[in-house]
């Protein structure tokens, strides 16, 4: 038996293209270990706690349980679009998990794991509260580049102790954080030191991980355990406290079996199975080394594999929500009708699994008219289209060569998945798709019909295999519409088993059959490259540079249009003792007598262009509502020449 879980999301925000980095390959992993007949539980939920919970309700004007449950809800809904499909999907907040966390704390302290101690915390001298975690900004000790409270998020991925970060700010409003004392609770981690070396040396898993925890088994600190906030698992020992997140968010892995399967103590207590934790490299630190020592200390089964996944750039750029560099799941990818397994099948086959993915409009649009179309759906259509057109029976007389082939890439597929190399496994039977349609190609079944019909229907026999095979093995990757093709061989995926791309039936009846993949289309490419691209904030400039720029109010004494010119007017414009000529395109808008005499803002040292022919000294500055500008105006009479700042 298998249990295989994802990490769990923050219920505080949208899913995004980032989260699939895990939740994808994931869900592959497991289907092709149901295809191979092994016996799978896959769970999930929702990390319902911690600041990184709070801070956003806070913003949001919500409460937290307000927050997750509108979060909780949409992930489920994202899941469920894109086919992912856990056998349990929980909740942290619920009190199964509650229960579960406080029994192994409690576990913990009895086994000696768990200490007191005064530290001094970040505060805020004007919110009048302690800055746990996510409220308190600064820079990470080890590297120097901006960190969160309890991450250095964008630099070396440590995670950082309370009063560790330089520096620290408060999230909230900004002041300088002073030091507080307060007594906070421990967890022994230094304990753990040769455990974790010796266990770091056996599991598997992927390597990006591994080698990184290894690195930082040398400097092991104990782990404050307990955070001063109301939202959260009480802490059993000390009520006063809840426990830090990433104690209670990977029990979740526990108390979400316990609702999946009855008999989940041989999966946790008796390590009758195998744990296999799918993760971003982000939070590989929680995964192991503060997972595996809480799990040993607290006597449970310890994970047998830990998978991490490389991050997402979105064209090119570092993912980052605050910066827009974000493509959202929903709003942007299922809203514009896009086939889900063509995102499944990009996440899975872009790149190998430990590197960086980057997610480029572009490349998707060529990567599956390419890929999916030309070579894999190409080659079903014509197979299935040819034996249904002339046959509709095909007598399965399949080449030992055929089979031989197949064999092969079955075989490939399932070393690949033990190595979690899930772009090789797209790329062997695209490889087979492309192997089909040459041997299609070459062997024209399409003439041999006119004159050798049975030579053509052992032909088509074999591209029938192939097909069949393909539908099989790629299952797994794009689960919808392989299954509506399995319909027009009549084969029922659900109870297909991997063996069955050798097996050959006597015969295969074929329906009429459909298109397995529609062709992206390329203007809702270009509309969702645009709507991408005008979230991404532009570089920042400082106030110096920003003075750079001479803005100033004018008053347009003289406005009239531009010969041959539809969106050009040329203005005379007041500027403060001074009448410039600036051409604006603004024509579609406004007409000349609409804005001769008003007020309107300029860019007054922008360097001179010549529009149409035509001199402009100066640019209007007006909103950019797609098709039609709008003029910028002051809210009330000030004097042309005003300058704006
Ligand atoms: N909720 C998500 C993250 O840090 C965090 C994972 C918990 S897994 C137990 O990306
Ligand atoms: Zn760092």
């Amino acid at each position: 038996m298998k249990l295989v879980t994802c990490g769990l999301p923050y219920a505080n925000g949208k899913a995004h293209i980032g989260h699939l980095r895990t939740y994808i390959p994931a869900d592959v992993y497991v289907r092709y270990l149901r295809l191979k007949g092994e016996d799978v539980v896959f769970i999930c939920g929702s990390d319902c706690h911690g600041t990184p919970i709070v801070v956003n309700a806070e913003k949001e004007g919500l409460t937290p349980s307000q927050l997750v449950n509108i979060y909780h809800e949409h992930f489920i809904k994202v899941f469920d679009a894109l086919d992912v499909k856990f056998d349990f999907y929980g909740k942290t907040v619920e009190d199964y998990h509650h229960n579960r966390t406080k029994e192994i704390v409690k576990k913990i302290y009895e086994n000696g794991y768990i200490y007191s101690k005064e530290i001094d915390l970040a505060y805020c001298p004007r919110c009048e509260r302690f800055l746990p975690d996510r409220y308190v900004e600064g820079i990470c000790p080890y590297c120097n580049v901006p960190a969160r409270g309890d991450e250095c998020d964008q630099g070396c991925g440590r995670h950082l102790e309370p009063g560790e970060i330089k520096d620290p700010r408060c999230k909230i409003c900004g002041t300088p954080a002073i030091f507080k004392k307060q007594t906070h609770y421990f967890f022994k981690l230094t304990a753990f030191k040769d455990f974790l070396e010796d266990y770091l040396n056996k599991v598997q898993g992927t390597e990006n991980a591994i080698n990184y925890a290894k690195q930082w088994i040398k400097n092991l600190r104990d782990w404050c355990i307990t955070r001063d906030l109301e939202w959260g698992v009480k802490f059993p020992i000390d009520e006063r406290y809840v426990v830090y997140v990433w104690v209670d968010a990977p029990i979740g892995y526990i108390s979400f079996t316990e609702k999946a399967v009855k008999d989940w103590e041989s999966i946790w207590k008796e390590g009758k199975a195998e744990i296999v934790h799918f993760i971003g490299l982000d939070i590989a630190y929680h995964h192991c080394i503060f997972w595996p020592a809480m799990l040993k200390a607290a006597e449970y089964s310890l994970p047998t594999a830990i998978v991490a996944s490389g991050m997402v750039k979105i064209e090119g750029k570092t993912f980052s929500k605050s910066r827009g560099y974000v493509v959202w799941v929903d709003d942007d990818y299922l809203r514009a009708n896009l086939n889900p397994d063509y995102l499944r099948y990009y996440v899975a086959s872009y790149t190998s699994h430990e590197r960086d993915l980057n997610f480029s409009w572009d490349a998707f649009r060529e990567k599956i008219n390419r890929e999916l179309i030309a070579t894999f759906g190409n080659f079903l259509y014509r197979t299935l289209h040819f034996a249904w057109k002339n046959f509709g029976e095909v007598k399965m007389n399949v080449d030992n060569e055929i089979l031989e082939k197949i064999r092969d890439v079955r075989k490939k597929i399932e070393e690949f998945l033990k190595k979690w190399e899930f772009k090789s496994l797209c790329d062997s039977f695209m490889e087979l798709a492309s192997f089909g349609n040459v041997y299609l190609q070459s062997n024209e079944p399409w003439d041999l019909v006119k004159f050798d019909r049975s030579r053509a229907e052992r032909v088509i026999a074999n591209c029938l295999q192939i097909a069949k095979a393909l539908i099989i093995l790629a299952y797994p990757v794009m689960p919808r519409s392989m299954k509506k093709v399995s319909e027009c061989i009549n084969l029922n995926l659900e109870k297909c088993k991997l063996d069955d791309v050798e097996k050959v039936d006597e015969k295969m009846k074929v329906e009429k059959p459909i298109i397995p993949f529609e062709k992206v289309d390329e203007k809702k490419i270009d509309e969702l490259k645009k709507v991408v691209e005008k979230r991404f904030l532009r570089e920042e400039v400082s106030i110096e540079e920003f003075r750079k720029m001479d803005i100033r109010i004018g008053r347009v004494i003289k406005a009239e249009k531009i010969e041959k010119s539809k969106k050009l007017l040329k203005l005379k414009v007041d500027i403060g003792g001074e009448i410039r000529q600036i051409v604006a395109g603004i024509a579609d808008n406004y007409k000349p007598e609409d804005i001769e005499g008003k007020l309107i803002t300029v860019l007054v040292n922008i360097k001179p262009v010549k529009l149409m022919g035509v001199e402009s000294n100066g640019m209007l500055l007006a909103a950019d509502v797609g098709e039609k500008a709008v003029i910028l105006i002051p809210e009330k009479e000030v004097e042309p020449g005003t300058k704006i700042k």
